[in-house]
């Protein structure tokens, strides 16, 4: 499981002017986490803005990324789709990809009893000889998982963890203590890696890492040398960073595309419904570049 361990960022959509999944920018994508030292990639995730893209567009990102680091990264596809089948398809191209291992929202949209999320993942699961991870975030899925069905789960030796984006740190401590030191719990939010690595999370995936990885990789060697004081300041300066990036008139994921233009790496926009920044706050995020640089 040590592959799962380190910071792993939630790969962005990348799009060319046009705003058609772009090959050269996904892979340039690839290249620049690379070169910053990260531990692998959660590809086709939130971030990945998988609910705008179709079965095509989500296939072509999951090779492009293959193509570009197979081997060098530890890559986990996210395959969750609107339906079963789509997200099985989805699974054995990453399968047949060579992905490391795969996750998945619980099932969107209707309210699904227990019953049908577990069918659902064991479906996918199921469907590949591929580790899974448990994708759980309430705020976006209005399904909350419950310690019964995260057991019940357990029993499937191919499901190796959970990334747990729900808020309350005390989640993490509860998922870890049912998992024990064969399942790995990922820290979701990002304002909170510290204090989630510090109650027991052993990885993290996250949707700003990709935007300041230096940050997050000198907040998780301070956490695992002991230096707590360092460690809660970097968190500080990360979550001052995530404040202002949300306080924009657009999308989180535009103004963080914005920055890393500004960073020498162009990956397109985003999709709508999600907003662009524009006008005034287009200079805020020079400020916001600044302060990672520093
Ligand atoms: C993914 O699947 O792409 C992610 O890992 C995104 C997880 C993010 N959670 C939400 C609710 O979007 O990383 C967090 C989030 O971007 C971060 O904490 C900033 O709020």
């Amino acid at each position: 499981l040590e592959k799962f361990k380190g910071i792993i960022p939630a790969f962005y959509a990348c799009y060319d002017d046009a705003g058609e999944v772009s090959e050269n920018r996904t892979k340039e994508f690839c290249n620049y986490l690379f070169e910053k030292g990260v531990k692998g990639l959660y590809v086709g995730g939130s971030s990945g803005e998988c609910i705008y893209q179709n079965l095509d567009e989500r296939k072509a990102t999951l090779k492009y990324v293959s193509e570009t680091l197979k081997g060098k990264l530890t890559l986990i596809a996210h395959v969750g789709a609107p339906s079963t089948r789509e997200s099985v398809i989805l699974a054995k191209y990453a399968e047949e990809l060579g992905y490391d291992a795969l996750s998945a929202i619980p099932p969107i949209y209707f309210k699904l009893p227990e019953s049908s999320i577990d069918k659902y993942w064991s479906e996918i699961i199921d469907s590949t000889d591929l580790p899974f991870i448990i994708y759980n975030i309430p705020q976006t899925t209005g399904y909350s998982l419950s310690m019964n069905l995260f057991k019940k789960m357990l029993e499937n030796k191919k499901v190796i963890g959970v990334k747990n984006s729900s808020m309350p740190v005390m989640d993490i401590e509860r998922f870890k203590a049912c998992g024990g030191e064969n399942v790995i719990v990922f820290n979701g939010p990002d304002e909170q890696y510290v204090s989630g690595r510090l109650i027991g999370a052993d990885s993290g995936i996250g949707g700003t890492y990709a935007a300041m990885p230096e940050l997050f990789l000198q907040a998780e060697e301070f956490v695992s040398s002991g230096n707590f004081t360092d460690a809660r300041r970097i968190q500080t300066d990360i979550n001052d960073i995530i404040i202002a990036l949300c306080s924009l008139n657009g999308s989180m994921y535009s103004a963080i595309k914005e920055l890393l233009k500004l960073r020498g790496l162009n990956i397109g926009s985003v999709r709508g419904p999600l907003e662009e920044v524009s006008g005034e706050d287009l200079f805020k995020i020079e400020g916001i570049k600044e302060s990672i640089d520093q």
